[in-house]
């Protein structure tokens, strides 16, 4: 059976775009493979955070996952730095990993600007999120289409590793759904929605009310001319409608266009799609928050399942890297 691993940030509300780009897809994963989905809090420290904020949100980060459609009973589902295996790997990935590679990142270089303040952290963060997924030897890495080029680094460090130091690592692959990969924030259709957007009327979030999503979906950014084409160069406010209106439904959106000759009518449109797609997530969160505790033993239990996969493979790779284990290396050597 495939190996998948995904994992999302707690740095703020779960929103459309990391649903329709990610969270929807790993419902369905978990049914099709062993899947292993991680809330990556060690990411969210890359920028300052308040201590109980972090904590507070890494919880209901996992609980709208929960809501959102992940069983802890079908798939692995952890909080990353419950598994200290993760920092391991990371720091034996960065000694083959290399400046001038982590500096290409265009997520560090958008983060950054160029600030001698930005952390270390930020610029090693692709690095840890290469031993998120080679630990646990996953063949498939569901993400959204801003990840391509971290899934890419990840695939450049395991093939290095293996070729000097003997096979450990799993090649991963990137999995990008067609539709529904890169979610435009609603007032600035030329930027992704973000949990960090500056704009939070072009943020949906998956908790959000009914009439709150109407109302932002209402005022979204358009453009002077009432043509409706799936355009996103020319028209991004109108394509990004229709990619979510298309993602929510399960339509095309260059087709979905010729249905509609007013903006008016395909706002309401995407508004009821997107309305009826979160509904459930939204009333089994409400539902799932009465009992937080039930979500705390779920993520222990998920934390030693991940685990037991982890210390292996990190226990691989120490060893084909040279550390000292006597114990280990005696038990091998004899057997
Ligand atoms: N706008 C988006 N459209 C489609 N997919 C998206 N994802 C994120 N934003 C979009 C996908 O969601 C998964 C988890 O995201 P994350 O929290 O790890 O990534 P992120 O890029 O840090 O998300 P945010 O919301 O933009 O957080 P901030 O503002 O803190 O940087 C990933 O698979 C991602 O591709």
């Amino acid at each position: 059976m495939a190996r998948v691993l995904s994992g999302i940030q707690p740095t703020g509300d779960l929103h459309l775009g990391n649903y329709l780009g990610a969270v929807r897809h790993w419902a369905q994963d978990q049914h099709e493979a062993d899947a292993y989905f991680c809330v990556v809090d060690l990411h969210a420290l890359t920028v300052p955070r308040e201590p109980g904020e972090l904590r507070a949100k890494t919880a209901e980060t996992a609980l709208a996952l929960i809501a959102a459609g992940l069983d802890p009973a079908v798939c692995t589902l952890f909080v990353q730095s419950q598994v200290p295996e993760h920092t391991q790997l990371s720091w034996l990935l960065e000694c083959v990993a290399s400046m001038g590679e982590l500096r290409r990142m265009t997520q560090f270089k958008d983060k950054a600007k160029d600030s001698d303040s930005a952390r270390v952290g930020l610029f090693t963060y692709p690095v840890l999120q290469a031993a998120d997924i080679l630990l646990y030897d996953a063949d498939r890495v569901p993400v959204g289409d801003e990840q391509r080029q971290h899934i890419e680094l990840c695939r450049d460090l395991a093939i290095r590793f293996n070729n000097r130091y003997g096979e450990v690592f799993v090649v991963p692959e990137a999995t990008v759904p067609k539709v529904g990969a890169r979610v435009m924030d609603l007032q600035e259709p030329t930027n992704k929605m973000s949990k960090s957007s500056e704009s939070p009327r072009g943020v949906i979030l998956v908790l959000d009310e009914p009439e709150v999503i109407e109302r932002k979906i209402k005022r979204a950014v358009t453009d002077p001319t009432s043509q409706i084409r799936f355009d996103p160069e020319h028209k991004p406010g109108v394509s990004n409608l229709l990619q979510i209106l298309a993602a929510s439904i399960g339509g095309d959106p260059v087709a979905l266009a010729d249905d509609f000759t007013d903006y008016a009518s395909l706002k309401a449109a995407t508004s009821d799609a997107v309305i009826e797609l979160l509904r459930p997530v939204r009333e089994r969160y409400l539902e799932l928050a009465t009992d937080p505790k039930g979500a705390e033993d779920l993520l222990t239990a998920g934390a030693e399942k991940a685990q037991s996969v982890a210390a292996a493979t990190l226990a691989r790779a120490e060893d084909a890297i040279g550390l000292y284990r006597p114990s280990r290396q005696n038990a091998a050597s004899q057997a």
